[in-house]
């Protein structure tokens, strides 16, 4: 058998379905033996839009997604999508080919140590040096890739192995270890801490979904009566609409639901990860009692000290303290999710135009169903949308708050209506970055993958502005011009629509989803709410 035919069965062996890529010469024996293979091959037209896709592919199923590119620049254009989806702790598998082993020790045509490069970025990075080691490297990367915390393990294949011979080597079995029960007595311990609790408050985060722990998470709350606050990648892991829910935290300023943390004694951290909200913005005077539950120790920070530590199953560990700690009586949070659905709610009928992000928001989950989901990119509209779109299930409103990369929710939303085929899928997106990644359109057409995009078109860095704003009082080099962005759709064959007026915007959503095909909507944005919003929160008197 040829080395790259045995790489393709141990790829197939690990229940690959797709791969997300751009062939090049140094990977010609791989693009071939797919050929006669079960996986089917996405064709992009950026290595970051692949990246992307294998991105949101990890995260949204918890398998790896998969993503090849060729030597050199090939490889290099996966980096941002590659280290995003490490970040955001989504299992992905990043092949690159390479030169031949004969010239790698040498200046030569685009060779880069590919491995070093991809080091920092991922959990693994290796090279295959022999054809033997294929059915182990290949065995290692999925399964380092997907415990936790899962995210990238990268290959590369020099192109004299992958079309040299290998006899007698097969795949090896799968094999996926399950999470421990945690110890009885730390069980206790928390339970303990929690029973006497005042104020506990409890901070969901994407190791909840990752576990597939959310309804443990809503029992548990429930059982014990402690208000749920969830960061930005932990969206629905408690519906929005459950009363117990305080929605998202993580601005970075205050907030109304910080209101809650300064209020508690005990913050109960259950898969939390502090890539997304640094626990100085939280927990400042360090005087707080933390109980961490996650499936591994906690990361070391001055401000995250922790009173017991439950390391195990999350869900497990969630349904044993709840059997024995003691419910709390009252529930301190009424009068603060009150204001947060109040806040929420206010511009639901505001006429005015360009639109405000609210109202967006606000029309966008009247129009979607509860199962659609949603990808936002990285800007002032995630921030919004982190804040004010109310989800009310798992992993239907993928946020990147780990890397934060702008240009993921085009590639990623293609991913989710692969995985997904009876969801509406949108993505959410700057105007600046759907230009990063907007090439995609035709990968989406081509392989026939009906998605929405609504751009909040402000012809600006609006994120940036909105930083700029705040700290100077004055913006620096943050404009820009746009394409006509339905002509601009149109040109790929994609659909295009342009919000006149804010009573449009609503049909205009629901009709997209209807027309099933690709579909770019431009949405005039009014930021001028981002520094409202700033002010007000400034100002802000906590209303518990
Ligand atoms: C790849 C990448 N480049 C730069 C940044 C820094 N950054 C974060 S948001 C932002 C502006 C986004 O502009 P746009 O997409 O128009 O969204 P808006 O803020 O206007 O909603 C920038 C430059 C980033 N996060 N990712
Ligand atoms: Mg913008």
């Amino acid at each position: 058998m040829k080395a790259a035919e045995l790489f393709v069965r141990c790829l197939e062996n690990e229940g690959v379905q797709y791969i997300f890529g751009i062939p090049g010469e140094e990977n010609i024996d791989v693009m071939d033996a797919l050929l006669d293979s079960s996986i089917e091959f996405i064709t992009t037209r950026h290595e970051q839009g692949a990246a992307f896709m294998a991105d949101v592919f990890g995260r949204l199923s918890g398998k790896p997604g998969v993503c090849l590119s060729t030597l050199g620049p090939g490889a290099t254009n996966l980096i941002t999508g590659v280290a995003d989806a490490n970040m955001d702790r989504a299992p992905v598998i990043a092949i690159a080919g390479q030169g031949a082993t004969t010239r790698l020790h040498k200046e030569s045509h685009q060779i880069l140590d590919l491995v070093n490069l991809f080091e920092p970025i991922s959990k693994y990075s290796t090279q295959i040096r022999q054809a033997e080691i294929i059915p182990e490297v290949v065995r290692k990367a999925f399964k380092v890739a997907t415990t936790e915390k899962p995210g990238c393990a990268f290959i590369e294949l020099p192109e004299d192995i992958a079309r040299s011979a290998v006899e007698g080597k097969q795949p090896l079995r799968v094999q996926s270890p399950t999470p421990p029960a945690p110890p009885l007595e730390k069980v206790k311990q928390a339970g303990k801490i929690i029973s006497d609790a005042k104020y506990p408050i409890i901070m969901a985060g994407n190791g909840v979904i990752r576990a597939r722990a959310h309804e443990q998470l809503v029992r548990f709350a429930e059982k014990l009566n402690i208000p749920v606050a969830i960061t930005f990648m932990a969206k629905g892991v408690i519906p929005f609409s459950h009363t117990l829910s305080l929605g998202a935290v993580g601005l970075q300023a205050t907030d109304y639901v910080s209101c809650g943390f300064d209020r508690a004694d005990v913050i109960i951290c259950v898969g939390f990860d502090m890539v997304e909200y640094h626990p100085y913005l939280w927990h400042k005077e360090k005087n707080r009692k933390i109980v961490h539950i996650d499936a591994l120790p906690a990361e070391v920070d001055e401000h995250y000290v922790l009173e017991a530590g439950v390391l195990g199953d999350i869900g497990t560990a969630l349904e044993q303290i709840a059997e024995c700690a003691k419910p709390r009586n009252d529930l301190v949070s009424t009068n603060l999710r009150q204001t947060i659905v109040d806040e929420m709610a206010a511009l639901a009928k505001d006429k005015s135009f360009p639109i405000k992000p609210q109202k967006i928001i606000w029309d966008l989950r009247q129009v979607l169903e509860p199962d659609a989901i949603v990808i936002s990119d990285v800007g002032a509209h995630k921030m919004w949308m982190a804040r004010m779109y109310q989800a009310e299930r798992p992993n239907t409103c993928i946020i990147s708050n780990g890397f934060a990369s702008m240009g993921i929710s085009v590639p990623g939303v293609i991913a989710s209506k692969l995985l997904f085929a009876d969801r509406p899928a949108i993505a959410v997106t700057g105007d600046a970055g759907f230009m990063m990644n907007s090439q995609e359109l035709e990968t989406a057409l081509r392989i026939g993958t009906p998605i929405v995009v609504l751009i909040w078109n402000d012809s600006q860095y609006g994120l940036i502005r909105w930083h700029q704003e705040k700290h100077f009082g004055r913006s620096s080099h943050i404009d820009f011009n746009n394409p006509d962005f339905v002509k601009y759709a149109e040109s790929f064959g994609a659909k295009g629509y342009r919000v006149h007026s804010t009573d449009e915007l609503a049909p205009t959503i629901a009709q997209a989803v209807r027309d099933d095909t690709v579909v770019v909507i431009d949405c005039p944005v009014d930021y001028s709410e981002n520094m409202k919003l700033t002010q007000k929160l400034g100002e802000l008197v906590c209303p518990i």
